[in-house]
């Protein structure tokens, strides 16, 4: 309850701060995207990490309002980095913003607002949206009817993944990370990595490996053409100033 309420005043007192993770296109060794985290800087407790305050968001409600600062805070700045329409904003969708009835004109008003071109917007959606799958796939026809891109992250976690990727309109799939850590060493965790990656490019979707954080990991998905990466190995999320000394080197 102590940290609901925290929470609540840290959203009124503008308390948490974008972070920016960028994505690499390893041919070209260029970025090609950038997933916007929030944290939370708290005046005495300093940095706090999303996983301490993002499951009692969205158990409060407070993701809504969160999430959307979030998307408005990035939409705003990543306009700024665009030069020629050549950076992909991906952000964190939870299922509760989803449900929201009013998602797609709030959606619209921010990018309005920011004059952003919705092509050059990800939202980053879970399994956990699919409890009304009917609805769900009306919102996401909707969003992409605006020319939103849809990924859904952290693939292969959950149950009923291909269910869900043969139902639901998916641009993007992210191979979690967890299924990254140990894959020079787990020869299942390889096997899935390579058979996520082969069924994408059949699918005609686009895939991205997260959780890269070494160079071998790097060859691995390099020669199973897997080609768009995340990572510690690159790049962990940072800054506004920090993303600004990435974006010199790397577009
Ligand atoms: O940045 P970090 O790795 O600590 O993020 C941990 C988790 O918090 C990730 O699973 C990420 O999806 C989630 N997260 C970070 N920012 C947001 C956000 O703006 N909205 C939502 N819904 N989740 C977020
Ligand atoms: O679940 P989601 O994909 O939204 O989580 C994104 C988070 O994953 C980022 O906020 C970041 O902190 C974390 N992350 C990104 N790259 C790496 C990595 O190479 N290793 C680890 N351990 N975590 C990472
Ligand atoms: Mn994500
Ligand atoms: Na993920």
């Amino acid at each position: 309850l102590q940290l609901e309420t925290e929470l609540r005043r840290a959203l009124e007192r503008n308390e948490f701060e974008v972070y920016y993770q960028p994505q690499f296109n390893t041919n070209t060794n260029e970025i090609i995207g950038v997933e916007a985290l929030v944290r939370w800087n708290h005046p005495e407790r300093g940095m706090i990490q999303p996983v301490h305050f993002i499951p009692l968001a969205e158990e409060t409600g407070l993701i809504v309002p969160l999430g959307n600062w979030v998307l408005r805070s990035a939409v705003i700045q990543c306009k700024k980095w665009q030069k020629s329409d050549s950076i992909q904003l991906s952000v964190n969708f939870s299922a509760l913003q989803f449900q929201n009835p009013t998602i797609i004109s709030v959606i619209k008003e921010i990018l309005d607002e920011a004059d952003f071109n919705p092509s050059l917007l990800t939202l980053e959606i879970t399994e956990s949206i699919a409890m009304d799958v009917d609805y769900s796939i009306e919102v996401l026809r909707n969003l992409k009817t605006m020319g939103i891109k849809i990924s859904m992250d952290d693939f292969g976690t959950k149950y009923s993944s291909l269910g869900f990727l043969k139902k639901m309109p998916i641009d993007h799939l992210k191979i979690d990370r967890s299924f990254m850590s140990n894959v020079m060493y787990d020869s299942d965790d390889a096997a899935i990595v390579k058979a996520i990656i082969s069924m994408a490019h059949s699918l005609n979707i686009n895939v991205i490996a997260e959780g890269v954080e070494d160079e071998n990991q790097l060859s691995f998905l390099k020669d199973l053409k897997c080609n768009e990466i995340q990572g510690f190995l690159l790049s962990p999320p940072v800054s506004v100033e920090n993303f600004e000394v990435l974006l010199q080197k790397y577009t």
